[in-house]
């Protein structure tokens, strides 16, 4: 009792104590507030300096970190390695799939159906945790999606329902599938069992490190969900306010498990808030929500053809840099800081082939981060990005480009086909213009 007691005042003097009860014996875990990542008014802040997300998304960096046959650590500390060198110290990725019926969703699954984890493959979000760490790189995980290629919200529904989750299927009937995914928000029984799932997850003890998630300063935030809409085209305001109390409450669970690290929503924007910007400052305005996000994709929002770039270049960047601009000045008014989490475009004429020219993508990089960075110079509230996706050294060699089981993970997800938007590590244009950038943010950090 001695000795425990001895440990709680030493862990008191560091700052905070918490303790996990493994194998009945209380361990000890010395915190100190000042290595978490927190806000400061409009910016992030880490041990007395401005922190900025000079990021990437990668969402199966926990894939690649599990001792399973579908991992590969060998490539994860190679893609880590050069992401570090060109500057990145943030990644974006996915905590948990679930396990689907469509060829367009993640194989294997970490989570088989409610309560049925694969824990040798959940383990490989410890690993990718302990190998950020070791790089001095902060994580964002998102505990849910609202598109199928990793199960998500409609999967949650199609275990409820018993049911196949065949139909309605993103790629065939859009307003249908949005409704389903919107549906979760709205079911008892879908927010019971992901709520276990979530604090599985946030209280999790990492296998690797022994150290508690809750204790361990590599998370930036706990993200809700990849892309999280309220519901189709036709959202009303009655099904609004359903997501913006979902938004809250999960959110306020999650602080709750967790009083360390900051909550997120993973929210597109005005895109995916039915352009509604009550709706989207409503969701953001929580106070269990610590910063905004937003994502921005002109080829997928028709602002921009990638087979007549020419012609709709012009018009195209300037709907995208209004966006870019307008988001921050919505963070601005919530007085906290936004992080634009996805950003991307085609390679040259809409090409998947890695050896094809990424002329436009360069183009659009350089612009979506000047825009940025300019405005992080002048202090405004934008608090770094995460392009979408990073590729590195993934390949495929199917004709058609769409990801079978057992093929190489890329950022670009199952559901759409690889090397449509991730960047690979024989890029170097694209990596030359992130490094450019980086460094730039980098020397800002005061
Ligand atoms: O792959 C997509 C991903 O699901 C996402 N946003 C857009 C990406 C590219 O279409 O979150």
């Amino acid at each position: 009792m001695k000795k425990f007691i001895r440990l709680c005042s030493a862990a008191l003097i560091l700052g905070v104590a918490s303790f996990s009860f493994a194998a009945d014996k209380p361990k000890a875990e010395a915190v100190n507030k000042a290595d978490f990542i927190t806000t400061n008014g409009t910016h992030f802040s880490l041990k007395g300096k401005t922190y900025y997300v000079v990021g990437s998304n990668m969402w199966y960096g926990g894939y690649l970190g599990s001792a399973s046959k579908v991992g590969d650590r060998a490539r994860l500390a190679k893609e880590l390695d050069n992401l570090k060198a060109i500057g990145i110290n943030n990644l974006r990725v996915l905590a948990v799939s679930e396990k689907s019926e469509l060829n367009s969703a993640v194989h294997p699954a970490t989570t088989n159906g409610f309560d049925q984890y694969d824990e040798e493959l959940l383990a490989g979000l410890d690993y990718l945790v302990a190998e950020m760490a070791k790089r001095d790189m902060s994580v964002v995980i998102y505990l849910n999606n609202f598109w199928q290629w990793s199960g998500g919200m409609t999967q949650y529904m199609g275990w409820i329902d018993g049911k196949p989750v065949q139909d309605p299927n993103v790629t065939n009937d859009w307003e249908g599938f949005m409704a389903k995914s919107a549906s979760f928000y709205q079911s008892k029984k879908a927010q019971t069992e992901w709520r276990k799932t979530i604090k599985k997850i946030v209280t999790r003890v990492n296998t690797v490190t022994g150290k508690s998630y809750i204790n361990d300063p590599t998370i930036l935030s706990w993200q809700l969900a990849n892309e999280p809409r309220a519901g189709n085209s036709k959202t009303n305001d009655k099904e609004k306010a359903i997501y913006v109390k979902w938004v809250n409450d999960t959110a306020k669970y999650i602080h709750e498990l967790d009083a360390n690290h900051m909550v997120s929503t993973g929210s597109e924007g005005l895109m995916g808030s039915n352009n509604d910007e009550k709706l989207y400052t409503d969701a953001h305005a929580s106070p269990y929500i610590n910063y905004l996000t937003y994502h921005m994709w002109i080829r997928n929002w028709s602002w921009f053809d990638q087979k007549k770039p020419e012609e709709t270049w012009d018009a195209g960047l300037a709907k995208g840099t209004a966006y870019l601009n307008v988001h921050i000045d919505i963070a601005k008014k919530l007085n906290k800081p936004i992080v634009l989490e996805e950003f991307g475009l085609d390679r040259d004429m809409g090409a998947y082939d890695v050896k094809s020219t990424t002329h436009y993508r360069d183009k659009f990089y350089r612009i979506v981060f000047d825009t940025l960075y300019q405005r992080v110079k002048a202090g405004d509230a934008i608090s770094g990005y995460n392009f979408w996706a990073w590729n590195g050294s993934g390949r495929t060699s199917r004709e058609n480009y769409w990801w079978q089981t057992g093929d190489d993970f890329m950022g670009d997800p199952p559901q759409e086909q690889q090397g449509m938007y991730g960047v690979f590590d024989s890029d170097i244009s694209t990596i030359l213009i992130i490094k450019e950038y980086a460094d730039k943010m980098h020397a800002l950090e005061k």
